[in-house]
């Protein structure tokens, strides 16, 4: 599908650089690149020259022609590798509309690849994730859906509920014949199968969608334990108010950070404890509230404590699973004396006065945090792919519900198509305008 117009944008990040790059794209893209530079571009060979309005020259660079479809818009596209000032960018922009391209919109190059066929929804998706990933787990797994590695795996139950779909429908129309129990055994099993692999890549996409957004930590403790302070040390800057007068941090306090390039979220919270005051104990449910999205919980003990228990933990944080819990020994400028640790959490000792064991916290956050270490890595994903595998997974209970039988067997049928279109939607096969426009609407300008 061939889109009438020619696009163009600045494909580098706005500022100055060595070199800014404008691609265009589109059917008039190579006959304005040739009025431009006054020569013709061979296909695929980079080209030194200017580009000239009238007898002036604007910026000299490379020129790239990429014939359609072998470009990654799928059409005609070229690209000038030129002088990366923001006004010399300017001047060619206008240039470039003036001779009939128009400025074009955020991810609208990754929506004509797209609408041409050339990627996948998944893998359109993936590149705009690429490019705001926070880790480098979150690179590897943004890599992994790029390459189509989880529209495979779509795909590849949607060829198996195909292939069902095929056979049980071939029953629907003779509906006065009994179905032969031995199919109804295969087509169970393969329903089964199918089950087993959604509920497989559900795993993979909750994992994954965890890291396409910053993880949260939240600071968690007795009133006085340090966590405004510890905020503060991490963050480099007095964000959070600290007191000796327990109760003073009431409301959340969050702080994005990167530690080592990955991309964190910080909450400091009230601290935990028995009180009447109105807005206290708000607090206190707003830290317990916390606890719910966080992906790593600091709990914060300071010179006070001579011991830590399974109890005083849980007492702070309740009952969390699954979720990495380290504990702080607090303030140790004031008291070296070790805690003696109980329970099976690891203890980290630290100083936001000095400063000292600070680096052992961020790099315990980072082990702990980024994924390489400790998993395969999974697909990027987003909210949306989990709503529509989940909404698969919906339909194939209910076809394995509904028991094979010439009596059900529409029902099934139905159940099956709707598991499939849910999955299509994830590819981008049955996917609406409206949708694609909010899709790629987030993404950069000049992707
Ligand atoms: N000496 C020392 N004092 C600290 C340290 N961290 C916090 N404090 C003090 O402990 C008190 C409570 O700290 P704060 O960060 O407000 O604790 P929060 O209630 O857990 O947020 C304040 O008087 C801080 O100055 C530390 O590392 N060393
Ligand atoms: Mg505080």
């Amino acid at each position: 599908m061939i889109r009438s117009d020619t696009i163009v944008a600045s494909a580098t990040a706005p500022g100055r650089g060595a070199i800014s790059i404008i691609r265009i794209s589109g059917p008039q893209s190579a006959q304005i690149a040739q009025t431009l530079s006054g020569k013709t571009l061979k296909p695929r060979i980079a080209t030194f020259g200017s580009i000239i309005s009238g007898s002036e020259v604007i910026d000299t660079g490379i020129w790239i022609y990429f014939i359609g479809p072998h470009s990654f818009t799928g059409e005609d596209t070229i690209e000038f590798q030129g002088h990366g000032g923001p006004v010399v960018i300017q001047t060619i922009l206008r240039l470039i509309t003036h001779h009939g391209a128009r400025l074009a919109e955020p991810g609208e190059f990754s929506q004509r690849a797209f609408l041409n066929g050339k990627i996948d929804l998944t893998q359109a998706e993936a590149i705009s994730d690429l490019i705001n990933a926070s880790s480098v787990s979150a690179v590897k797994a943004a890599n992994n859906s790029l390459q189509g590695h989880f529209a495979d795996q779509i795909n590849s139950v949607i060829s198996d509920l195909i292939g069902l779909r095929t056979q049980i429908e071939a029953h629907i129309d003779f509906p006065d014949e009994d179905i032969n129990p031995q199919s109804i055994n295969t087509f169970s099993l393969t329903i089964t199968n199918i089950k087993t692999h959604i509920n497989k890549l559900i795993q993979s996409a909750n994992e994954g969608a965890k890291l396409n957004r910053s993880a949260e930590i939240v600071l968690i403790g007795e009133p006085n334990a340090g966590k405004s302070s510890l905020l503060n040390a991490l963050a480099q800057a007095p964000l959070a108010i600290v007191t000796d007068i327990p109760g003073t941090t009431r409301d959340l306090i969050r702080h994005d950070l990167l530690i080592d390039g990955l991309e964190v979220r910080i909450t400091d919270t009230a601290g935990i404890r028995s009180t009447t005051d109105i807005i206290e104990t708000e607090g206190i449910n707003r830290a317990i509230e916390a606890l719910q999205g966080a992906d790593l919980v600091l709990c914060l003990f300071d010179e006070r404590h001579q011991q830590i228990s399974d109890d005083s933990v849980q007492h702070l944080i309740g009952m969390l699973s699954n979720i990495p819990v380290g504990l702080l020994n607090t303030k140790i400028d004031i008291d070296r004396k070790p805690i003696d640790n109980q329970t099976r959490y690891p203890l980290l000792e630290v100083s936001a006065k000095t400063g000292e064991g600070l680096d052992e916290v961020r790099n315990w956050l980072l082990d702990q945090l980024d994924l390489t270490t400790h998993s395969e890595t999974p697909f990027l994903a987003r909210q949306r792919h989990l709503e529509h595998l989940k909404n698969a997974n919906l339909h194939m209970n209910a076809a394995d519900r509904h028991h094979l039988a010439v009596e059900t067997i529409d029902l099934v049928a139905e159940d099956l198509r709707l598991a499939q279109n849910a999955l299509s939607e994830i590819t981008g096969r049955f996917t609406s305008d409206d949708l694609l426009t909010s899709i790629f609407s987030t993404f950069c300008i000049g992707k």
